[in-house]
């Protein structure tokens, strides 16, 4: 119903009017249609299959030669590989005006590649919904939402394509030994079974002979001949370690060889480095990281091991657990049968260690930047999992082998997954602070230098987060006329503005901007009516404005009760 205003136009500096004095002023709610879908419902060429990196470019190609009206892509920088970290943007490509902004980023993590699956389900999800699903519609209406599939290509080709489960880091090439020679001896499946075991040593020499955990080593052949097992693998830099805020500390290592190095600098990497040009482009209210392999979902702390927004974090923990009653983990807890029944999701990080999320909070100014992660497998690392080659009286080495399965479900069930994901990932639109705004008159005036007095209605769409910032009221060219405080997520007020006429309004219409720049804005066109314009038009014309103008607020208000 939003978009009834847009199929009238008023007519724009079109009058001749000898007498101005006597013209009117009107304002039009500049609205956007909402694209016609001329597409049927999009599947993925690579349904229930990993995706390796140039497979996730054919699915984006297609997607995007599918949609261009709604579908956009930025190749936001290169691996170290030279593969293309790619963004895609959903919004309606009709309304010009920044929305307001939300954000998917997935793959931080080599292993992780059920979040480059879900991500892509994302985008299709909005695809397939839009003009069928009233919500969907208007969320990519209002809203430009970026995915990033993957930050971390060149972990996914290796991924997928050579079956290495256990690597996280990124394929920076490093000479771990010494020897001059890069990457020569990595961790190999010699046995075939397509898994590369890790194997957990403990020595029985204590007092009791209770084993005690000494090291792990890895399956393998001497690759390079060197008399030595597995010396140098592949992968250096955890992505998720090498951003700036709390970078070198806490929970991350200085050792190359550690799954957590930090890397020798904060954005060391030329996949952090593309992040971070692009997302300082932009202002995010809240957003998504998705990881796997661990039963928690990470809320960014500061280094007192404090949420920084402790109310808001606390709520968004509780509407999780409304969504998910038995905790994320049904569906693989069914799957896994080891099923606790408890919702133990939202845990504290130690500190930032120069962690994605605690530099978008600190650095960026998202209020809400979630590590979701979407895959914990219950029963692959339960102990019945470890397999005891050697038990003697000196020493305890357990074979494991499930490392596949640790950050993964088997593709079988990643549609499942998907489908069991579906609220979370519209809760994050839902979320996104944008606004219903109307602006009416409260005292005419049409020349240039008049005093005019607005009023102005905002409401705040999210039902938890705020603006952000305050509401500007601008003008077409930029100039900020005004700076009202900022709304509270659900929060609505009628603000009254007295502004100096900059332009004639009988010679040209005037653009007036409402919003900011993480809830996006509305723009609202002045011009003067005429008064021998043809009642038959005008009054009517009137008429559905004032009504539209109730029915807005009438619908938002619907819609603000109903998610209380
Ligand atoms: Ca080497
Ligand atoms: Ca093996
Ligand atoms: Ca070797
Ligand atoms: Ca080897
Ligand atoms: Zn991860």
């Amino acid at each position: 119903m939003l978009l009834l205003v847009s199929t009238f136009t008023l007519s724009v500096g079109a009058t001749t009017t000898s007498d101005a004095a006597i013209s009117t002023l009107a304002i039009e709610h500049v609205e956007t249609p909402s694209v016609n879908r001329t597409w049927s419902d999009i599947s993925l060429i690579y349904q229930d299959e990993w995706h390796d990196p140039a497979e996730v470019d054919e699915e984006i190609e297609l997607i995007h030669n599918t949609v261009p009206e709604l579908v956009d892509i930025e190749v936001i920088g290169e691996s170290y590989q030279g593969r293309n970290i790619t963004c895609i943007r959903i919004t309606n490509e009709l309304n010009t005006e920044q929305k307001a902004k939300t954000q998917v980023v997935a793959h931080h993590h080599a292993r992780e590649q059920i979040t480059v699956e879900l991500s892509l389900r994302f985008i299709i999800h909005l695809l397939n919904n839009y003009g069928d699903d009233e919500t969907i519609t208007e969320y990519v209406n209002t809203q430009e939402i970026y995915v990033i599939p993957t930050l971390n290509p060149d972990g996914l080709e290796r991924v997928v394509n050579e079956e290495d489960y256990w690597l996280r880091k990124n394929l920076r090439p490093y000479d771990d030994d010494g020897d001059g020679r890069f990457d020569e001896d990595p961790w190999d499946d010699a046995d075939g079974d397509s898994y590369v075991s890790g194997f957990d040593v403990y020595t029985k020499t204590g007092p009791g002979g209770e084993p005690e955990f000494q090291y792990t080593y890895y399956e393998g052949i001497d690759d390079d001949a060197d008399g030595f097992f597995n010396e140098d693998y592949i992968g250096l830099v955890d992505l998720n370690r090498n951003y700036a805020t709390g970078w070198g500390s806490g929970s991350s290592s200085s050792d190359v060889r550690s799954q957590i190095y930090h890397g020798p600098t904060a954005f060391s990497e030329p996949e952090t480095q593309a992040y971070r040009d692009w997302v300082s482009q932009h202002k995010f209210a809240m957003v998504y990281a998705l990881h796997s392999g661990i039963n928690a979902t990470y809320f960014p702390t500061n280094y007192y091991d404090n949420w920084y927004e402790s109310t808001l974090y606390y709520r968004v923990v509780q509407d999780f657990a409304a969504m998910y009653p038995m905790g994320f983990n049904d569906f693989y807890d069914v799957t896994a049968q080891t099923s606790n029944g408890q919702y133990d999701k939202p845990q504290l990080a130690s500190a930032p260690s120069g962690m994605w999320g605690a530099w978008m909070y600190v650095e960026r100014g998202t209020t809400l930047p979630i590590t979701f992660e979407v895959y914990h497998n219950g029963s692959s690392d339960n102990p019945s999992t470890y397999v005891d080659i050697v038990d003697n009286s000196t020493h305890l080495i357990q074979e494991w082998h499930e490392i596949f399965s640790y950050f993964t479900p088997d593709d079988a069930y990643i549609e499942d997954l998907w489908q069991y994901y579906i609220p979370a990932f519209d809760y994050l639109l839902e979320m996104t602070p944008r606004l219903a705004a109307t602006l009416g008159v409260a005292s005419n005036a049409i020349q240039e230098g008049e005093e005019m007095s607005l009023s102005v209605s905002i409401n705040c769409l999210s039902p938890r987060l705020s603006t952000e910032d305050g509401i500007e009221l601008r003008g077409g060219d930029g100039t900020l006329l005004h700076l009202w405080s900022v709304l509270d997520g659900g929060e609505s007020h009628i603000l009254p503005i007295t502004i100096t006429l900059p332009v004639d309004l009988n010679e040209t219409g005037y653009i007036l901007r409402l919003g900011n720049e993480y809830s996006g804005y509305t723009q609202f066109l002045l011009t003067s009516i005429p008064s021998d314009a043809s009642p038959d038009l005008l009054l009517p014309a009137i008429v559905i404005v004032t009504l539209v103008a109730v029915v807005i607020v009438v619908y938002y208000v619907k819609l603000y009760s109903k998610t209380h």
